[in-house]
């Protein structure tokens, strides 16, 4: 259509055919969704309704949360201490973390997360998401509900948004803090006195949920009693699906349901950390574990590894490679560690998941620079904030986004470091992802590297939980072990 004239110019009717059949045959029947069934997931549609043998598990604080909040958005938490904010485009975001009086980070994102679908067939080969810079993480926040969200005793942080007309509107419950249990902190049975000792390995979750047409994405930063903060993403919702002739199958995705195709299609999401680490002036560093050659001298039995630790001098980008264990580290250079001498800081593994797959000439390859690299390594500059520029929508090109910041070659020692993982996902959709897929989980763990000078949590109680009880005869009676 031309949008000026309103006029339709053409119509295009996009092919459903399998496997060998051209990207543009029209092969479907004039009942075009006779083979389709009915496919549905709200519990009052199913035709056998929910399962019956679940007992209710209830999350109990009968004391409240141990967590603060002052001034709005200040939270507190045992020894961390940070602020929560809000905005349109990427959602929740953290600000100004510290631990036990230390500086860890200025600023944690999720900055951008883009869905290029594989299908080359027209006009799917179109079929490209920016979800933070089309849609607008903050934008499309979901409203989080008590008892189903989140679990617990629960705060609710609410936004304010932009209207069309250019009124604030307020955006009720976006973002929801509460503690969860996640099973054992640590742990150590003394085989001498037979005295064990464990704690819980408790978290602090501030989450955020976002729809964006037909997927959920539900993003968490948690911290920990151990001085961990991890980055969390789920995608769940329903995938994006086109028609396919009955009885066919397709090379450009699978068949999930009668007459629907689950195309091909990847999940690159790119957080954006500003470590502040004792301080704003910060380093890089890579380090990796490389096996060495046996060697009479050095390395007579061949079980000796070395580590190299290289500091980065300028912006760039690399990749994760789980054969050298290669890490990221963000340092304070003037801050050495009492212990073990080692400058103070924080680390993190890259995710090791696939790159972009489009050829780089593509139009999805040139929009999504950021998704051809694990992890870049930027000067700080002001509004620097996108992965995959400010503008997303239509866009031709990846502008303004890490890419192009890395290309200023900036001096990265010693200075206001930002650095970016890209992780993600090749989703060759599966039977069970439908009619609504199962969360699929991704973790990026930012945990202290001789930040500390011993175990930041060993003085966390290992207080017996008294609610806790064993199963009573009742319950078992029929089980046969
Ligand atoms: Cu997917």
């Amino acid at each position: 259509m031309d949008a000026l004239t309103q006029e339709i110019i053409r119509v295009d009717r996009p092919a459903t055919g399998g496997k060998g059949e051209g990207l543009t045959e029209q092969t479907f029947k004039r009942d075009i969704i006779g083979h389709c069934k009915d496919s549905d997931y709200v519990p009052e549609l199913l035709p056998g309704g929910t399962r019956k043998d679940l007992k209710p598990l209830n999350v109990v604080q009968p004391e409240g949360p141990s967590f603060r909040i002052t001034e709005e958005s200040l939270v507190e938490w045992q020894k961390w201490r940070f602020r929560v904010a809000f905005n349109p485009r990427e959602g929740a975001t953290i600000h100004d973390v510290w631990y036990d009086g230390r500086s860890v980070l200025y600023r944690l994102s999720v900055s951008e997360m883009t869905v290029p679908y594989a299908d080359p067939r027209p006009p799917f080969h179109r079929k490209q998401a920016f979800d933070f810079g089309d849609g607008g993480g903050g934008n499309m926040a979901n409203n989080l509900s008590i008892g189903c969200d989140c679990l617990g005793v629960i705060k609710y942080f609410d936004a304010v948004m932009t209207g069309a007309d250019g009124t604030a509107k307020k955006m009720p419950n976006a973002i929801c803090l509460h503690e969860q249990d996640n099973g054992i902190g640590w742990k150590h049975s003394n085989w001498r006195t037979g005295r064990a000792v464990v704690t819980r390995h408790r978290e602090l979750v501030v989450q955020f949920i976002i729809t964006l047409a037909n997927y959920e994405y539900i993003f968490a930063y948690k911290f920990d009693q151990s001085g961990g903060i991890t980055v969390e993403s789920r995608a769940t919702g329903i995938l994006n699906v086109v028609n396919i002739d009955a009885g066919k199958v397709s090379e450009y995705g699978n068949v999930v349901s009668g007459g629907v195709l689950a195309q091909n299609h990847q999940h690159i999401f790119c957080v954006r950390i500003d470590p502040a680490i004792d301080g704003p002036n910060n380093s890089v560093q890579v380090e990796e574990s490389h096996p060495v050659p046996m060697n009479a001298v050095t390395n007579p039995n061949g079980n000796f590894y070395k580590v190299n630790t290289e500091t980065m001098e300028r912006a760039g980008f690399f990749d994760a490679a789980p054969e050298l264990n290669r890490t990221v580290k963000m340092v304070n250079p003037h801050k050495k560690n009492p212990i073990s001498q080692k400058p103070v800081g924080y680390k993190f593994i890259p995710l090791a998941t696939q790159r972009l797959l489009a050829d780089p000439n593509s139009i999805q390859a040139r929009r999504a620079q950021f998704a051809q690299h694990h992890v870049w390594v930027t000067k700080y500059r002001d509004g620097e904030l996108y992965a995959g520029g400010r503008y997303t929508l239509q866009s031709q090109e990846e502008i303004e986004g890490v890419s192009d910041a890395v290309k200023r070659g900036d001096s990265v020692v010693d200075t206001d470091v930002v650095v970016w993982s890209t992780f993600g996902i090749t989703h060759n959709p599966r039977v069970e992802d439908w009619p609504v897929m199962p969360v699929e989980i991704f973790q990026l763990m930012i945990r202290p590297a001789d930040f500390f000078t011993a175990n930041p949590s060993l003085d966390v109680p290992s207080d017996k939980n008294v609610s806790s009880r064993v199963v009573g005869n009742d319950c078992c009676r029929n089980a046969h072990i």
